[in-house]
């Protein structure tokens, strides 16, 4: 079945939906016309709220909690059901005559850790972002965790030992006659230039990390177009002779009974070769969503009419899980994403299973001579292109 098929037959016009959509939209432009109204008092607001970031940035490990704990998994997944493979995955005929077999994933990587789980260091891996899998999630890791975590940490307590300071030393018992004193140009210079430099500090690799995620794609890049519909992905494999993949969420029971985690789990997987650029294309064909893997430091939005393309290497294969990340209606939650990273030669065999051609064989597979070209050279055609 075609995408825009299965899409249209997945959204009727449910009068429910349409309803809710449409009151939407009033408070949307309520709140617009608002805003115009009153930019001056809008201003106003933004420096406020500047502030109040600032200090919501403190407390940014804990809404990863949050979003850690907005998967329950890990919890009803014994270990030994986690290491299983995936049996009962291969479904279709075209699947169970190749060597291509669902990937299991692999306990706390690619995937939120529950804190509560047995997991070593259950606790404190919930706590920060997930394992990286590719080299910019390294990298944004690495900026978190020695530069902007302590540069948070230092100045919080300074700023705290300072207000206590002034608690004790300076309360109407202690210092009865105030100080007339109004400026001192030292501590002015002083309290000027040493932000300057923490802001230099702070720009430096993260101008060179946003420069790195725009890295343009290599010319022989395997092409992955993901498509958000309302509620489900869709991926397309346009070097791969049109490979169509409808990927929705598997329910949670079954999700377990396959090792995999609750909510986060889909039928058919986007799979994709490990070790090799890949050209991440987004879009969607009828709201915004956002194609998310948090393991791949990989967020893009997916909007319809457009095309967003971003690279996207991953180290190492296995199984990453993201989750729609643009709120896009009323199962927004229930659209996750399952990446599946094969080593390049499974990658091609993933291929032939789904009626596909690797990039340079002949479109009509019926022929015998295609089925006999041994992996090493589909490989080599699979990078070279
Ligand atoms: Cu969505």
């Amino acid at each position: 079945m075609k995408l825009a098929e299965v899409s249209a037959e997945r959204c009727p016009s449910d009068p429910l939906v349409g309803s809710m959509g449409s009151e939407f939209e009033n408070e949307i432009s309520k709140q617009l016309g608002h805003i115009e109204m009153g930019q001056m008092h809008t201003r106003m607001k933004l420096a406020t709220l500047a502030a109040l970031a600032a200090v919501a940035a403190l407390f940014a490990p804990v809404s990863v909690l949050a979003q850690d704990a907005a998967a329950p998994i890990v919890e009803q997944m014994g270990a030994e059901q986690v290491v299983a493979p995936n049996a009962g995955v291969v479904e279709s005929a075209a699947d169970a005559a190749s060597a291509y077999t669902p990937m299991a994933p692999t306990r706390g990587k690619g995937m939120p850790t529950d804190p509560l789980s047995d997991e070593p260091n259950a606790m404190m891996k919930s706590l920060t972002f997930q394992d990286q899998y590719t080299d910019n999630g390294n990298y944004a890791l690495g900026m978190h965790d020695y530069i902007l975590l302590p540069v948070i940490t230092i100045i919080s307590l300074f700023v705290l030992g300072l207000l206590l300071y002034v608690i004790v030393r300076f309360n109407r018992g202690a210092n009865p006659e105030a100080s007339r004193t109004t400026h001192n140009t030292m501590i002015e210079v002083v309290w000027t230039i040493v932000p300057v430099i923490i802001l230099v500090v702070i720009a430096v690799p993260s101008i060179t990390l946003l420069a790195r995620q725009y890295e343009t794609p290599p010319a022989e890049a395997v092409t992955i177009k993901a498509t958000g519909y309302q509620w489900y992905w869709g991926y397309t494999y346009p070097d791969h002779g049109e490979i169509e993949i409808v990927s929705n969420m598997l329910p949670e029971d079954e999700a377990v009974r396959r090792g995999e985690p609750g909510q986060l789990a889909v039928d058919n997987r986007m799979v994709v070769p490990a070790g090799v650029p890949l050209r991440i294309q987004t879009t969607a064909s009828d709201v915004i969503h956002a194609f998310a893997v948090p393991s791949l430091w990989f967020k893009m939005d997916a909007v319809p009419g457009r095309l967003n393309e971003k690279l996207l290497t991953i180290k190492e294969p296995g199984v990453y899980y993201g989750q729609c990340s643009e709120l896009c209606g009323s199962r927004h939650a229930y659209m996750p994403i399952a990446v599946e990273a094969l080593p390049p030669e499974q990658f091609a065999a993933w291929v032939k299973a789904q009626g596909g051609t690797m990039p340079g064989e002949e479109a009509a597979p019926a022929a015998p001579a295609a089925e006999e070209a041994p992996a090493a050279e589909q490989v080599a055609l699979l990078t070279t292109r």
